[in-house]
């Protein structure tokens, strides 16, 4: 197993001194943000990550291996290039083999963070059940893999893109604690609030990181959603954003979008319909969320 894996030097010797580690996925670079904010956002986060105490480790699939850890012109690589995979679990071994260049989605790199023993995981927001999803089936990977993957997703909930209802039904089905970070409710990624109500909720990092070594040391299988509400003075107004995701949605149904398309293209659209202002409050919660993510994982290191 372990000739798959390639680590940086950094998460190397992060590994060795028993520091915490974060990992990041590579999908939200290379198919959830335009160039050059993409890889401007991935360096920012990374150094948050690294001035709070912990080590990034960006997982993406380059040259045959699952690389934990990329480096500044890997980053760069992943960014700009066109010809990107979007790689989710069905998608690892193929990828390999083929040597492509692959960059792993929430689904994908919650896989390769266990096998690299990292059990904290931040990004944007996580792919969900699609609305319309009772005729089309289009429920992400991302969703059964938290289901049975021992890694916790730092997120700033669901987009709003998605069913948030019945994205919430199918992690109670499945068993997949979400944990609101100083929230009650759930939050819509660009706004802090939705109107799904949160069974569980934590104002500590502390707590969640007490949490999830429970869950794990009795056994129970499965990720965890740590839902962090985008913060106020970068969230969007529900009005203005939720109209321009009707117009979105109605616009992938004409054009017939289906697959792993449709959330690169919602996203896409959105960014466009909102004239760049989804943009910076994505970036915005991507840099936050880095924030309490690293707190967690000190605190789980710690215990
Ligand atoms: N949501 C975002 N930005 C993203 C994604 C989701 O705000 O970049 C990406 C993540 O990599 C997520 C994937 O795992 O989209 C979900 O794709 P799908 O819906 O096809 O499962
Ligand atoms: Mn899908």
């Amino acid at each position: 197993m372990k000739q798959y894996l390639s680590f940086s030097e950094e998460v190397k010797e992060a590994k060795l001194a028993g520091k915490p580690i974060v990992a990041l996925e590579s999908t939200i670079i290379s198919h959830g943000m335009p160039y050059p904010q993409n890889v401007e956002t991935a360096r920012i986060v990374e150094d948050i990550i690294r001035e709070n105490g912990a080590v990034p480790a960006t997982i993406a699939i380059i040259d045959g291996k699952i690389k934990i850890g990329l480096s500044d012109e890997e980053l760069e690589l992943f960014g700009k290039s066109s010809g990107v995979a979007k790689v989710s679990r069905r998608d690892i071994g193929y990828l390999i083999a083929t040597k492509q260049l692959g960059a792993t989605t929430v689904a994908a790199t919650m896989i390769c963070a266990e096998l690299a023993e990292i059990p904290i995981f931040v990004t944007g927001g996580i792919g969900g059940v699609h609305r319309g999803a009772e005729a089309t089936m289009d429920i992400s990977a991302d969703l059964e893999e938290l289901a049975k993957t021992n890694v916790a997703v730092v997120c700033a909930g669901a987009k709003s893109i998605l069913d948030l209802g019945l994205t919430m039904e199918y992690l109670e089905t499945k068993g997949v604690p979400v944990i609101g970070y100083e929230t009650d409710v759930l939050p819509a990624f660009y706004t802090r609030t939705s109107d799904v109500e949160l069974t569980i909720r934590a104002d500590e990092p502390g707590v969640i990181a007490e949490s999830l070594k429970a869950k794990w040391d009795l056994k129970i299988d499965g990720g965890a959603v740590i839902a962090n509400p985008i913060p106020e003075e970068h969230a969007m107004p529900a009005s203005e954003i939720n109209a321009v995701i009707a117009k979105a949605l109605q616009e992938a149904d004409e054009k017939g979008i289906h697959g792993k398309d449709v959330t690169p293209f919602l996203l896409g659209k959105v960014k466009e319909l909102t004239a760049g202002k989804s943009l910076e409050a994505n970036i915005e919660l991507v840099k936050h969320n880095a924030r309490v993510g690293t707190a967690i994982a000190k605190a789980y290191q710690n215990l």
